[in-house]
């Protein structure tokens, strides 16, 4: 088994931990964390430092890094962080738990997180850094940008897009065929029935632009 470096070790790192260990891929040599001490344990893991640490594992020999970080809505330090390790040449897998559902029809990009219970259907095609949470649907057909954000339950029907950076709020449902804006967030539980811009904020059933997401 290969070893692997988390960076990140709050919330999300512990979906992303539950996923590594339940697969055969990876072993974790340790997270990187901004804030938790050295020794310290999450799920049973060693934080070996921050970010400063990354240039260290890469000189030990770790080439696969995992971007372990969340966000809900900002996705600014997970872009940040994919840059950067993007500029150090490491490898940057795709980590999906074993209880997901990827066809093999679909196209992934790198460093994407598929959640327990996700699916994503044939002809779905996703770019990079995306979070494809828990129990998220991604129908066929459905284009995903880079650092797009499935929120938990959140279902696209077939053929949905979604642009860069958005959020999509835990068990909203986008109807077929529709087209949602970079930089957008929309509120968890809403029903989308039209196509939405960019660089908003919408919510409800139906959804409606509340306000611009600045
Ligand atoms: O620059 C950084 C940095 N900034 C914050 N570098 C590194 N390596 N780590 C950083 N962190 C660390 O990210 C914080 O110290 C903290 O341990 C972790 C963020 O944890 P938190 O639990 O606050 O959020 P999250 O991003 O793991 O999870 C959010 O997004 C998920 C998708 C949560 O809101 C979850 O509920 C949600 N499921």
């Amino acid at each position: 088994m290969e070893d692997i470096v988390l960076i990140g070790a709050g919330g999300h790192a512990k979906s992303v931990i539950e996923a590594v260990v339940s697969g055969n891929n990876f072993r974790i040599y340790g997270l990187i964390d901004a804030n938790l001490k050295p020794g310290e344990k999450v799920c049973g893991l060693e934080v070996i430092g921050d970010d400063s640490c990354i240039d260290k594992a890469i000189t030990r020999g770790i080439k696969s890094f995992f971007i372990a970080v969340g966000s809900i809505g900002k996705p600014d330090l997970r872009v940040r962080l994919f840059e950067m390790l993007k500029q150090r040449g490491v490898e940057l897998p795709n980590i999906i738990h074993p209880s997901a559902v990827v066809s093999r029809f679909s196209v992934l990009g790198k460093g994407n997180f598929v959640g327990a219970k996700a699916v994503i259907n044939a002809g779905a095609v996703t770019g990079n850094n995306c979070i494809i949470n828990t129990s998220s649907v991604i129908e066929h057909d459905c284009e995903l940008s880079d650092f797009v954000h499935l929120a938990c339950g959140a279902v696209l029907s077939g053929g949905v897009r979604i642009g860069a950076r958005t959020h999509i709020g835990a068990g909203s449902c986008v109807s077929n065929s529709l087209e949602i804006g970079s930089n957008t967030i929309i509120g968890s539980g809403s029903v989308v029935t039209e196509n939405i811009p960019g660089g908003c904020i919408a919510f409800g059933n139906p959804c409606k632009l509340v306000r611009k997401n600045e």
